[in-house]
């Protein structure tokens, strides 16, 4: 269980975070933090949960968010530059995975911005903004100590499950904040490196689903703006800004 004063001491040295919010149990720390951001939310914002009633994924999916299991997490930033929003959540994403090959696991980014240990989904981001606000709410769930996840989620694991030792989220969530606080005074250009670095499946053959059609080649990395390169055949490049990925099996 993590207690209210244990992550207020914690976080005090860390400058990306200026205010905390912390609950047993919520609706989703994205709603709560959109909810906010419409009133007076301030950048540098965390919003911590133990539970997640109605955890969001990308396009209206649903996010598993078991009790003390997990972190599930919001934090607020203002971002100036718009189009750099779905580089943001990317950073993220490749900030956790250097995190997690630092602690020895097998750890990738999956673009956009899932996170794989052993080639299993261990961690998903979802940013959000809203019209009338600079401020971006990027939102963190990430399978910690799960002994189990539903049988229909079989590309879904936990770093416990993928290592056999307990994780301390606490310990983890810092090293991640930490990380991140670094490497957001970088150019949006050393992000996109950055992802790269962390990313192991470049140069495989992947199926991309984008607008309900569905694209079968080659994964050539990322633009600058974080868009997808697919080679499908010879010299033909296709460029992608959203959508989903599946990789194939290894034999
Ligand atoms: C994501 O969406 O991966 C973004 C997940 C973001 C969750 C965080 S938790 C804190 C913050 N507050 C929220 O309400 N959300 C954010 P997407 O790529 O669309 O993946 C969703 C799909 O992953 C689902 O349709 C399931 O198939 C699968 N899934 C659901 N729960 C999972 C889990 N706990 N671990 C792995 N896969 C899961």
């Amino acid at each position: 269980m993590i207690t209210q004063k244990e992550l207020q001491e914690k976080f005090q040295n860390l400058d990306l975070i200026q205010r905390i919010y912390f609950f047993d149990s919520i609706d989703s720390t994205n709603t709560f933090g959109i909810s906010l951001v419409k009133q007076s939310a301030i950048s540098g914002t965390l919003i911590l949960a133990e539970e997640q009633t109605q955890g969001k994924g990308r396009l209206g999916r649903n996010w598993i968010s078991s009790k003390e299991l997990g972190l599930w997490f919001s934090v607020i930033l203002k971002e100036k530059e718009l189009p750099k929003k779905p580089l943001l959540s990317m950073l993220f994403a490749a900030c956790l995975t250097s995190v997690l090959r630092e602690m020895n696991f097998d750890a990738s980014v999956k673009w956009p911005n899932d996170v794989l240990v052993n080639r299993k989904k261990v961690c998903g981001i979802l940013a959000q903004t809203t019209s009338k606000s600079d401020l971006i709410v990027i939102g963190t769930g990430i399978n910690a100590n799960h002994e189990f996840l539903p049988k229909d989620l079989p590309n879904a694991s936990s770093l416990f499950l993928e290592s056999g030792k307990k994780i301390n989220r606490l310990d983890l969530l810092y090293k991640f904040l930490l990380e991140v606080e670094s490497e957001l005074k970088d150019s949006a250009s050393e992000w996109v490196k950055f992802w790269k670095m962390n990313c192991n499946f470049i140069g495989e053959e992947i199926r991309l689903t984008s607008n309900e059609k569905t694209f079968e080649g080659k994964f050539c990395g990322v633009s600058e703006n974080g868009e997808l390169v697919l080679s499908l055949h010879k010299d033909k490049k296709m460029f992608f800004q959203a959508g989903d990925t599946t990789l194939k099996a290894k034999a």
